[in-house]
């Protein structure tokens, strides 16, 4: 890990937290954005890589409500904010968050590798999986969630790229299907609040 890797991770982790705590000090009230068309196709099978190495498939987390979010740990803002909105949302959901699984992955493979997605992940919060794989395995992925991504050099270093990447976040369901997606400025209320909605719909049918 170069120099400006960690200093890149010691000032999101700093900024992170402290947003944290500014957000669980304050209720914002938002509106709920309008759920998305049904008929809309996002998601299907993929296969990438655990922090650990392993491989991880959609099926790993059925059961469970995803929030899925691509982005990349050099990003220097939505992907930090947007995870610590997550990570309050968490809270606001208290014991319903255990039927709650976010998942980050990566629109950057070469730099974010597995371990660096991990770690990344474990500083906002340790119930966020962070996941990578082949440049083949993130590609298509993004594709089969419609993810927009675009490389920016921002100098002549081989590092030197900030990624342009779409910012949805799209909830799926516990049986592995797209039930709408959520703008990234969502506040952590309104997160909160879909998804207690979308459980309670759920347990209702039962
Ligand atoms: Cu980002």
């Amino acid at each position: 890990m170069d120099r400006s890797r960690k200093d890149h991770r010691a000032v999101a982790r700093h900024w992170v937290a402290a947003f944290v705590a500014a957000m669980l000090a304050t209720a914002v009230v938002t509106a709920l954005p309008a759920r998305g068309a049904a008929d809309t196709t996002v998601g299907g099978p993929f296969s990438l890589a655990a922090p650990d190495g392993g491989t991880v498939t959609e099926a790993t987390f059925r059961g469970q409500w995803l929030l899925v979010f691509f982005g990349y740990t050099f990003c220097p803002d939505t992907c930090p904010m947007t995870l610590s909105q997550i990570a309050v949302a968490l809270e606001k959901l208290g014991p319903d968050a255990q039927h709650v699984q976010p998942i980050f992955i990566t629109v950057d493979p070469e730099r974010d590798t597995p371990n660096a997605m991990g770690e990344y992940t474990k500083a906002i919060d340790k119930r966020i999986v962070g996941l990578s794989g082949t440049p083949e395995q993130t590609a298509a992925v993004s594709q089969a969630y419609g993810v927009y991504s675009e490389r920016h050099r921002t100098g002549p270093g081989l590092n030197d790229y900030l990624i342009d990447h779409s910012t949805y976040i799209y909830i799926m369901s516990p049986d592995g299907k797209f039930v709408r997606g959520m703008s990234a400025d969502t506040s952590a209320d309104a997160i909160a609040a879909i998804l207690r909605n979308l459980m309670t719909e759920a347990r209702n049918r039962d």
